[in-house]
């Protein structure tokens, strides 16, 4: 199968979601995929290329009239083009704005019967596509997109309210994490009683106010007040509130505990380290990187908004509070981060469920599934893997056996 994406392809969770379900799919050896756009995926960087993984950078004639270049005409004008030359079946959108009528727009233009798969990963739906300007456009990417999902069911459950769209329209398919891109930490190799030693507080994203990264800053601050010791809090990624971030930290006299790390194309040795993982956003779709650092064995204190509540369990694999709320989430860490046992459980339970509420696998042969047509997004609803609950704990305490619980 001939296979075009559409992402955004810098730093970020959909364009890893985009690039790792490439990945799998290019392992079939008659399928062939093509990533258009304007970078490449930043995951290819200093990889071997892969032989059935293609890149096609797309060139934009830039003039003074057009007051913003037209990225959206260039990618559909030569999408269309290479629909044609390479013989495209489906093209993968990620993101309704722009990316699926960008893929709507090159399937007139080439005249050729390609399957649109539109993939919404959030902010197109809860911030760009709600905005008046863009309203009636995202709802008829969505609309004439062949197959549309959501990252989590909350996506769901806001696209079909706001655009108004029939019940079974759009299907889940949630976030994942490639079992052999996380070295799973297990007893041998993780040094549970080391909570006493120095201890590395993470957040990572892109600094924007959707993700409320102050109130990292805040919370570390009231941790330290109500009486954690040496911790430090560092920050991945780069962003526009990076520098209030760090006036921030100035004013509450906690500078020099907090390190910028900025943006790091490699972080899973900064996951190993961390002993807590911080999420604050305002709004989220999934929230792929807590499923990063759970597969790191890292414990994750998220705010509960959108998705992040289908990912994380209140006080099993990790912990909730309600967003904005300093008092409550500082409490909560500080708590966990002294109750060794409890510390210790939520940590393999967090890696545990990293892979088997979210298995790759899954979700690689439901959009398999789907790119092939041989069924519609609401039969490829996220089955609840908790169904066998028993067999998990099972599976569980089998895979971390030298440890008690
Ligand atoms: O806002 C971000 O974190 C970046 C954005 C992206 O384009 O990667 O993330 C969105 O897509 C991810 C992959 O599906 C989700 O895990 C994130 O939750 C989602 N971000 C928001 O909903 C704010």
């Amino acid at each position: 199968m001939n296979v075009a994406i559409l992402a955004f392809n810098r730093l970020g969770g959909s364009g890893i979601v985009a690039y790792d379900i490439a990945r799998e799919m290019a392992e079939h050896k008659d399928n062939a995929i093509h990533f258009i756009g304007l970078e490449q995926p930043f995951r290819m960087a200093g990889q071997k290329p892969h032989k059935n993984i293609f890149f096609h950078k797309i060139s934009m004639k830039l003039y003074d009239v057009f007051q913003f270049q037209p990225y959206s005409l260039a990618l559909a004008s030569q999408l269309a083009e290479i629909i044609k030359k390479e013989n495209i079946e489906v093209v993968h959108a990620h993101y309704a704005i722009p990316h699926s009528v960008v893929a709507i727009l090159a399937k007139q233009i080439s005249g050729k019967p390609i399957r649109i798969i539109t993939t919404l990963h959030g902010t197109d739906i809860t911030l760009v596509g709600q905005h008046k300007s863009m309203y009636e456009i995202t709802r008829y990417g969505i609309i004439k997109s062949d197959v549309v999902v959501a990252v989590s069911h909350a996506l769901r459950q806001e696209t079909e309210s706001v655009f108004d769209l029939e019940k079974g329209k759009i299907g889940v398919i949630p976030n994942f994490v490639s079992p052999d891109k996380y070295e799973q930490r297990s007893k041998n190799n993780f040094d549970f009683d080391n909570l006493e030693g120095e201890k590395l507080l993470l957040h990572a994203s892109n600094l924007r106010s959707v993700k409320a990264p102050l109130d990292v800053i805040r919370i570390f601050h009231r941790m330290l007040e109500l009486g954690l010791k040496n911790a430090r809090l560092g920050i991945l990624g780069n962003g526009p509130l990076r520098q209030d971030m760090a006036k921030e930290a100035e004013k509450l006299g906690i500078a020099k505990k907090v390190e910028f790390f900025g943006e790091q194309l490699d972080v899973s040795a900064y996951f190993l380290e961390a002993k807590l993982f911080l999420l604050t956003s305002k709004t989220e779709s999934f929230g792929l990187v807590i499923l990063e650092a759970m597969a790191s064995c890292t414990p994750v204190l998220a705010s509960a908004v959108g998705g992040v509540v289908e990912v994380i369990d209140h006080n099993v694999n990790g912990l909730l509070f309600k967003q904005g709320d300093i008092e409550e989430a500082a409490r909560l860490g500080l708590n966990l981060l002294l109750d060794k046992h409890a510390y210790n459980h939520m940590l393999k339970q967090a890696s545990f469920d990293a892979f088997h509420k979210f298995p790759a696998k899954q979700v690689i042969d439901r959009y398999y599934c789907l790119y092939k047509g041989k069924c519609v997004p609401k039969d490829c609803f996220c089955k609840d893997s908790k169904t066998n609950e028993s067999s998990m704990q099972e599976e569980l305490k089998n895979a971390f056996k030298s440890t008690t619980f």
